[in-house]
């Protein structure tokens, strides 16, 4: 496949700094304009701060980029033309028919492995979702986890999911969950689940060992690194709780199914909280953009030693 690369990520490739993937579909369905397009930039300068250059990831008039050209960001934060959530399976379709849109997890997983970027930073994967019996509801960011060899800096999985079940679906996969700096997996607006993880590490460079074991050693898919969010910004668990069933409910009410659900819950959410989620969500995904830079600066640093 062709791949396209915008002017930063072509110098830092050629210069050997190392990149960081970011997903837009944060930008095109996650999170409202302006909010979006403040977050993504945030994100990018966090990056930077530790030494990385981000590579945030979208399909743009059926071209895949890596990186972003600034006139390409907005029109993703903008939204005004039909923008597509790309999630693995879409991207022929979108790649085929010249359309536009953010990536999700999953699709950005493939795409980064394609270009070769190993650290990608997002807010929160998908995973099982809660009602899994009935609908079957269960997100390809799971699937992109187990098979691409990349490493994904999240602060959890979204908490309106079935987090039990994903942690589950994670080891069915063999995608190993590494809590950075906590033993218990984090709840997106959260820092706590009660679920506790098997293992820890408390820096990038203890992480960036675990990448060389999985990718250079042992020549296997992805990993997954959780980071609690921000103390400052983070909503206590039994608050989310509440707005996460009044969401749900509303969504069912509505008939909101498949893919537009991840999106219609954060908006929910945002507009029940009057904002905390929103804050927190922006806080999180930039926090999460800073450990991936140093995640990559340390596992360059390791390849090349
Ligand atoms: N995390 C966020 N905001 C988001 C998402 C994650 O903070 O918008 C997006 C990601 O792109 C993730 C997707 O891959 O939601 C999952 O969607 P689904 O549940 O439909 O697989
Ligand atoms: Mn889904």
């Amino acid at each position: 496949m062709e791949l396209r690369y915008s002017e930063e990520v072509r110098r830092a490739k050629e210069q050997g700094v190392p990149l960081v993937a970011l997903e837009t579909s944060v930008v095109a369905q996650g999170l409202p304009y302006p909010d979006n397009l403040g977050a993504a930039r945030a994100c990018e300068e966090a990056v930077r701060r530790a030494g990385a250059v981000p590579a945030p990831i979208a399909v743009v008039d059926g071209q895949v980029f890596i990186g972003l050209e600034e006139s390409q960001m907005r029109r993703l934060a903008e939204g005004r033309e039909r923008l597509f959530k790309l999630a693995s399976r879409d991207l022929p379709v979108a790649i085929a028919q010249g359309a536009t849109g953010g990536t999700t997890v999953s699709a950005t997983c493939e795409l980064a492995a394609a270009a070769g970027i190993r650290v990608f930073s997002t807010g929160g994967i998908g995973g099982v979702h809660r009602g899994v019996a009935e609908h079957m509801d269960i997100s390809q960011d799971l699937w992109a986890l187990a098979r691409f060899p990349v490493a994904v800096v999240c602060a959890g999985a979204k908490s309106v999911l079935d987090l039990p079940k994903t942690l589950e679906a994670l080891e069915t996969a063999a995608v190993p969950v590494i809590g950075v700096g906590t033993r218990e997996l984090p709840s997106f607006y959260s820092r706590s689940s009660g679920l506790p993880l098997e293992h820890q590490v408390d820096d990038a460079a203890a992480a960036a060992r675990i990448l060389q074991a999985r990718f250079d050693t042992l020549g296997q898919g992805g990993v997954l690194f959780t980071v609690p969010p921000p103390e400052e910004t983070s909503l206590p668990r039994a608050e989310v709780e509440l707005h996460i069933a009044q969401a749900m409910a509303e969504a069912d009410r509505q008939g909101i199914r498949g893919k537009a659900v991840t999106p219609f819950l954060l908006s929910e959410m945002a507009r029940r909280t009057s904002g905390k989620t929103l804050r927190a969500n922006i806080a999180l995904l930039t926090n999460n953009a800073r450990f991936a830079g140093q995640l990559a600066v340390a596992y360059a640093q390791g390849s090349r030693g």
